[in-house]
């Protein structure tokens, strides 16, 4: 579904990176004695020593490109995500089903990746009879290219500038029915320097509400009424009610940094995310390292909204994660992160 491929430097780091290499080649030349320092400023001189020591420039080539293979980010890109709007009855755990409008069948839709400086655009098929668009909170455009009254077809750009996790959702009238059916899901803009601490065991987790009562078959038509009145029967993370509870559990490991991506996507009810056992060493919230809390044990996260949590634990064990509305989580926000050496 996505396509990554090169196209142009947005914000100098392909030039930078061109730099690097020729200063990287240029020192491994001097460090051989292959470079005068006529050659080191002048191309054309350059290009001829290079020839002549040409084992000493591959030596050079090969440091370069090891060094910049450990640079984060790389230059920045277009990236294509084809989506198509599908009805489907999808699991959602407890033995129940719901009758769902989707991004490509699953609710949530898939995690969109990209990366901070990033061109990116949006395609949506639609598979059905009705309306539906798609609203990427990263997107700064004019909203009606989300295409809210599209029966065919969606297609537009944007630029991602603003590092983070964002809410995409569709954006047919009415959204909250069509927020609440399942058409919702994640976009992670990467930060173009990477995350402030470094390498970390990434987990996404997205947070919503469901709405009806199960049939004697298990299955939820999704209740417009209980939408309105925000009452909501279930709760799902990644659209599974208790999904990963003790015979389900997501693994971490003792020691490493754990990085969640949290959305709550709603539609409409506030999530305070917390680990039992845990006090989160950082929150960003939003998803924007600009944004940081250190040292905090739940954090508000409203709906539409996300947040980044890191985190490690000390000792093997089960960890709680929970919405700690503590309703939200007896219906079904919680799960387990299982902790092993
Ligand atoms: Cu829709």
């Amino acid at each position: 579904m996505q396509l990554h491929r090169f196209r142009r430097d947005d914000d100098g780091a392909c030039k930078e990176s061109v730099l690097q290499t020729w200063g990287i080649m240029q020192l491994a030349m001097r460090c051989a004695g292959g470079m005068s320092p006529l050659d080191r400023w002048n191309p054309l001189r350059c290009i001829s020593a290079v020839r002549r020591h040409a084992r000493w420039a591959a030596l050079g080539a090969t440091l370069a490109l090891g060094l910049l293979s450990l640079a984060k980010p790389s230059c920045a890109e277009e990236k294509t995500f084809s989506l198509s709007a599908e009805n489907r009855r999808v699991e959602i755990g407890s033995g129940m089903t719901y009758d769902a409008m989707t991004y490509d069948g699953t609710l949530p839709g898939p995690v969109l990746q990209v990366r901070q400086g990033d061109d990116v655009t949006i395609e949506l098929t639609n598979q059905t009879t009705d309306a539906h668009g798609i609203d990427i909170y990263a997107a700064q455009i004019e909203p009606k290219l989300f295409g809210e009254t599209s029966i065919k077809k969606t297609r537009y750009q944007f630029h991602a500038e603003v590092p983070g996790v964002f809410d995409y959702h569709c954006s047919a009238f009415p959204v909250l029915d069509h927020v609440a059916g399942g058409m919702f899901g994640m976009m992670v803009v990467e930060p173009k320097n990477g995350w402030p601490n470094g390498e970390a065991q990434e987990i996404t987790l997205v947070q919503n509400e469901f709405y009806g009562l199960a049939d004697q078959y298990g299955l939820i038509r999704p209740d417009h009424s209980q939408m309105v009145a925000a009452d909501a029967n279930f709760f799902g993370f990644n659209g599974g009610v208790a999904k990963y509870d003790r015979h389900n559990p997501i693994p971490i490991k003792v020691g490493k940094l754990v990085r969640v991506f949290f959305l709550n996507a709603g539609p409409s009810l506030p999530s305070t995310f917390a680990v039992d056992g845990v006090v989160f060493s950082a929150v960003y919230r939003g998803g924007n390292p600009e944004n940081v809390i250190h040292n905090i044990k739940t954090f508000e996260v409203g709906p539409g909204n996300g947040a980044v949590f890191e985190f490690k634990v000390e000792a093997p064990g089960d960890y709680q994660f929970l919405d700690d509305s503590l309703s939200h989580s007896y219906k079904g926000a919680r799960g387990i992160f299982r902790a092993s050496r």
